[in-house]
C-alpha cells in the first residue's frame, strides 16, 4: 500500500508550482521603513552629512510610490526635539495628511534615548535617576503618540544602555533598573487600554563598548522576569546579531519559537564589525535568503521594517534605490524560497537528510517506554547509526542552486 509522503519541514505553498513574481512591492507585503533610515544624512563618527535633511511628508508620500506600507520613527524624527505644543500639532496635522492621501500606515514607533547628551550614560539604566525619570516621561509621551497614530508595537532600542568599563555599571541593578521601567510602562499601556506590545531590540556594541540584553537570547530570558511579559517581545535586527557572530535566522526561530517575533529589523551586515545597516540582501546573502524562508513559512504576520542606512557616498536617488532594493530583494528571496521549498528534489533531499524523524517526538512512548525499549539502548548499534551519512550537503547545494536561480 503506498502512501502519499508527508511534506517534510515548513511548506505552506500548496501547490507544486510558483508563478513567479514581478518583484513589485505591494502593501500586502507588508513593508515598513523608518523616517531615521532614508532620512539618514550621512553623519558618521569621522565626517559630517552628505545630504539634506528629509521632511517626513516627502519620505512618507516617496515610500508610498516605491510600494511600502508602513512608516515608523523615533518621536525626535517626526517632532524635531523642543518643538512646543502649537508647533507638535502643525507637524502631526501635515503628517496625518500625508498619511491618508497615501493610505501608508504606522506601524511601529519608538523613542529616542540617545542623541541628545544627557543619554550618554543610558536612559533606563542611566547611573543618574533624574535622568532615568526623564527618559520615562519622554517614553510615556511617545507611547501616547504611537497610540494616537494606530501603532501596534513600541520598539525598545535604549540605545546607550552599556558601559565601557567594568565598575561603571552595576549590571544586576542596572536590569532591577531596566525591568522597573518596562514594567512601568507595561502598567501605563494597560491602565491606558492601549493596545500596544513591546519589542526589545538586543544589540551587542555600539554605540557603548558592552550594551545590555546584547542578544535575542538575553533578550528573551530577561523578559519571562518582567511583570507583564505577555506584553513584551523581541524586535531582533539583522546586523546586530551578525555583528556578534551568530546565526540571524537561528535567533529569529527561538523568538518565534516563544512566541515572541512581535517586530523585525531587516538590513545587511557583513560579518564582525560595526553596525553597517546596509540595505537588505547586501552583506550575508545566504543568511537573508534563510531568513525569508523562515519568516514566509513561518506564518510570521509582522511587518517587514527595514532598518537600514543607504551609505553616505549615495545622494537622494542613491537613497530612494536603496530602499527600492531592500523591498525588490526580499521579494526575490522569498520567491527562490518558495522555488526551494516546492522542489521535489528538494522534498527528496530533506527525507535524506531526515527532517522527518526530527519533527517526530524521541520518546511518545514515555519515560516507561523508553527504559523498556531495549532497541533503544541494549541493542542498538550505534557502529551503523555513526555510519550513517547526513546527505546535508546535497541538500545545501539544492538551496543554493535555488538561491542562484542556477537550478
Ligand atoms: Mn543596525
Amino acid at each position: 500500500m503506498s502512501q502519499e509522503p508527508a511534506p517534510y519541514g515548513p511548506a505552506p505553498y500548496e501547490s507544486a508550482s510558483y508563478e513567479p513574481a514581478p518583484y513589485e512591492p505591494a502593501p500586502e507585503d507588508k513593508f515598513s521603513f523608518g523616517l531615521w533610515t532614508v532620512g539618514w544624512q550621512g553623519r558618521d563618527p569621522f565626517g559630517d552629512a552628505t545630504r539634506r535633511a528629509l521632511d517626513p511628508v516627502e519620505t512618507v508620500h516617496r515610500l508610498a510610490d516605491l510600494g511600502a506600507y508602513g512608516v515608523s520613527f523615533h518621536d525626535d524624527d517626526l517632532i524635531p526635539s523642543g518643538t512646543d505644543g502649537t508647533g507638535r500639532e502643525a507637524v502631526l496635522k501635515r503628517f496625518r495628511q500625508a498619511l491618508d492621501a497615501t493610505g501608508l500606515v504606522v506601524p511601529m514607533a519608538t523613542t529616542n534615548l540617545f542623541t541628545h547628551p544627557v543619554f550618554k550614560d543610558g536612559a533606563f539604566t542611566a547611573n543618574d535617576r533624574d535622568v532615568r525619570r526623564y527618559a520615562l516621561r519622554k517614553t510615556l509621551r511617545t507611547i501616547d503618540l504611537a497610540a494616537e497614530l494606530g501603532a501596534h508595537t513600541y520598539v525598545a532600542w535604549g540605545g546607550r544602555e552599556g558601559a565601557e568599563s567594568g565598575a561603571a555599571k552595576d549590571v544586576r541593578a542596572a536590569l532591577d533598573r531596566m525591568k522597573e521601567a518596562l514594567d512601568l510602562l507595561g502598567q501605563y499601556v494597560t491602565e491606558q487600554g492601549y493596545g500596544l506590545r513591546f519589542a526589545l531590540e538586543p544589540k551587542p556594541n555600539e554605540p557603548r563598548g558592552d550594551i545590555l540584553l546584547p542578544t535575542v537570547g538575553h533578550a528573551l530570558a530577561f523578559i519571562e522576569r518582567l511583570e507583564r511579559p505577555e506584553l513584551f517581545g523581541v524586535n531582533p535586527e539583522v546586523g546586530h546579531e551578525q555583528m556578534a557572530g551568530l546565526n540571524f535566522p537561528h535567533g529569529v526561530a527561538q523568538a518565534l519559537w516563544a512566541g515572541k517575533l512581535f517586530h523585525i529589523d531587516l538590513n545587511g551586515q557583513c560579518g564582525i564589525k560595526y553596525d553597517q545597516d546596509l540595505r537588505f540582501g547586501a552583506g550575508d546573502l545566504r543568511a537573508a535568503f534563510w531568513l525569508v524562508d523562515l519568516l514566509e513559512t513561518a506564518g510570521y504576520q509582522g511587518p517587514r521594517h527595514f532598518d537600514f542606512k543607504p551609505p553616505r557616498t549615495e545622494d537622494l536617488d542613491g537613497v530612494w534605490a536603496s530602499a527600492a532594493g531592500c523591498m525588490r530583494n526580499y521579494l526575490v528571496l522569498k520567491e527562490r524560497a518558495a522555488a526551494f521549498r516546492t522542489d521535489s528534489a528538494v522534498q527528496e533531499a530533506l527525507r535524506a537528510a531526515r527532517l522527518d524523524e526530527l519533527a517526530r517526538p524521541t520518546a511518545e512512548d514515555g519515560l516507561a517506554g523508553l527504559l523498556a525499549d531495549r532497541t533503544a539502548y541494549e541493542s542498538f548499534d550505534a557502529q551503523a547509526a555513526a555510519a550513517r551519512g547526513m546527505a546535508f550537503e546535497q541538500l545545501d547545494q539544492l538551496a543554493l542552486n535555488h538561491l542562484l536561480a542556477a537550478v
